[in-house]
């Protein structure tokens, strides 16, 4: 049926506990520190908080390397704290959904420590062990954090597969009891009354049979274990498995991170008939500015070419409409911020082309999310130099593209991490032009963007133009507009270099969204009608057929 599911008209902030809000002064954020800003979470509007992953963890993936699936981590809080932070965002009705990393495990986790420890181990198939082959790794796969995805163990004279680092083996999800050890535990957490998962790299549970050797791009030294692993051929049973032993038990929501995601394999994630997962976060649209060299991957600063953006888009929202249901987003703790990376940070275009932004995805049709700084327009951290980066992505990135492999000089790198990396996003939460911008009292974990004395909570809410009230707007139409759930989605000239117009139509209804990408003032006329009502916008008043620099707006026709 077509009926409107509550998590259709939600929107999600996403919150990384790390850098929200420090409340004990150690330099980390905890759960403590959110409880302490649901209220602000709340004037947002924001429906869902999606909290990354809290559990116990020796971080060397910042969390996404998990040693206790039902333990908190201890820099974090307790789980006292965890269960008031869950019951006091229910009280202000917004619900939680939890960060589910199961295609890995930590290697601290006592699972993999006993199958590490000898061959005949009763968990030694919890993960993927290899003899080597000719004294070497099993397979050409190279990993998503550079180098191979095989760690040789001297103990055991075997291998084992990790796709991210080598503090994070994979489970083998080939065995039951690996499944149903997964499915227990989220069980336990559905238990208490979370409200959702959002699921890491689930589209990487399923490896292929053998793990075959993949093709090697021109100049490149390892097969993408991304393309060869990615919607394997046990993956829909893996999550229907899941469908019918926990998600089926709680009206709770699902979007699965779904890394080399094709729209053929989402219609299935995400199909409407609720076979599997509600969404799934695709990759295409932040993989459009990727290095044509494969060793170098997303390393690149190159500006992305907005006709490729607006195919990509519209392929999603149109292949979708009526069969799945999209995620819409720009951000989230992997990548840079999108004001930096499709808008312009410079002073004079920063608020416009944020608002730009973020009008131009909540009337879409999907479930938008907002990282935390982004409704105020927090921008990349081009003040971290390399001593400042603790993100193992980059560390890799310079330890094997420069050190070993010498395919890139460290400065040429340092520019593309400064554009593309992910510490980008994980700077501190600029609350004040204070102290370390009001996020601790304490040496924060990591240095901060050293523009929060302009772009900080305090002044976004002292201001009523500000980015923070313009995304309080949005999710207001969201809420309160039907046919920003419903319309369909119709793209408005798709070679314009320019600007990005699309329709959403109605029943007797119409939106036109205009948003420009351009420094410069242009003239397009969209044929808007004389009773046309003009909904939102980023400039003060309507210049008809001009558009200013980043200028974005909507009108309803009726
Ligand atoms: O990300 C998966 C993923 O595809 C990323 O590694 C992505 O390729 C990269 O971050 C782009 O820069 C998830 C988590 O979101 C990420 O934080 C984890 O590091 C990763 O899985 C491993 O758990
Ligand atoms: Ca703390």
């Amino acid at each position: 049926t077509n009926q409107t599911k509550w998590w259709q008209k939600a929107v999600v902030y996403q919150i990384y506990p790390r850098s929200f809000q420090d409340s004990n002064n150690d330099g980390i954020g905890d759960l403590k520190g959110i409880e302490s800003r649901l209220d602000y979470v709340k004037k947002l509007g924001a429906d869902v908080i999606w909290l990354n992953p809290v559990y116990d963890s020796p971080n060397e993936d910042n969390g996404y390397d998990i040693s206790d699936y039902d333990a908190i981590n201890p820099e974090f809080g307790t789980m006292e704290e965890f269960d008031s932070l869950l019951s006091e965002a229910h009280d202000r009705g917004i619900k939680i959904v939890m960060d589910l990393v199961v295609n890995h495990s930590s290697s601290q986790h006592k699972w993999f420590i006993e199958s590490k420890s000898s061959k005949d181990s009763d968990k030694r198939d919890f993960y993927i062990w290899r003899d080597p082959v000719d004294g070497h790794e099993p397979n050409n796969w190279g990993s998503f954090f550079s180098g191979s995805t095989w760690k040789y163990d001297e103990n055991t004279g075997q291998y084992y597969l990790h796709l991210f680092a080598e503090g994070q083996p994979d489970l083998n999800w080939e065995n039951d009891k690996v499944r149903q050890t997964v499915f227990d535990m989220m069980n336990r957490w559905v238990d208490k009354g979370i409200d959702g998962f959002r699921m890491d790299v689930i589209s990487l549970l399923s490896k292929p049979e053998g793990l075959p050797d993949g093709p090697v791009a021109e100049g490149a030294e390892y097969a993408s274990s991304n393309d060869m692993v990615a919607n394997g051929p046990k993956i829909h049973d893996y999550i229907q498995e899941m469908r019918q032993k926990v998600l089926n038990n709680a009206d709770i929501m699902t979007v699965g991170e779904a890394s080399n995601v094709n729209i053929k394999n989402a219609k299935r994630y995400a199909a409407a008939d609720g076979s599997e997962l509600n969404m799934v976060f695709q990759f295409e649209h932040m993989d459009l500015d990727q290095n044509p060299n494969p060793n170098l991957g997303k390393w690149d600063n190159a500006p992305l070419y907005l006709p490729k953006l607006k195919e990509n888009l519209t392929k999603w929202q149109t292949e979708l409409a009526g069969v799945a249901w999209n995620s819409l987003y720009w951000e989230n703790h992997d990548q840079p911020r999108s004001v930096s990376r499709f808008g312009s940070d410079a002073p004079e275009f920063r608020v416009k082309s944020a608002k730009m932004l973020a009008t131009l995805l909540h009337f879409m049709q999907g479930t938008p999310y907002i990282y935390q700084g982004q409704e105020i327009g927090m921008t990349n951290a081009n003040n971290l130099a390399w001593e400042d980066f603790n993100d193992i992505e980059i560390k890799n990135a310079r330890k094997y593209l420069v050190e070993r492999d010498g395919l890139i000089d460290a400065d040429t790198l340092l520019d593309y991490v400064h554009y593309k990396g992910r510490d980008n996003a994980r700077t501190p939460m600029q609350w004040t032009d204070g102290e370390n911008a009001g996020f601790t009292e304490g040496t924060p974990w990591l240095k901060l963007n050293d523009n929060f004395d302009k772009i900080n909570v305090d002044q976004a809410l002292n201001d009523e133009n500000s980015i923070f009230y313009h995304y309080q707007q949005l999710i207001k139409f969201r809420h309160d507009l039907d046919i920003v759930t419903t319309g369909r989605y119709e793209l408005l000239d798709p070679e314009d270099e320019q600007v990005y117009a699309y329709k959403r139509v109605g029943e007797g209804e119409e939106l036109l969204i205009i948003n420009s990408f351009a420094e410069e003032t242009l003239e397009r006329d969209y044929q808007v009608p004389a009773n046309a009502e003009l909904l939102i916008s980023n400039y003060e008043d309507d210049m008809g057929t001009e558009l200013r620099p980043y200028e974005s707006k909507v009108y309803r026709i009726q």
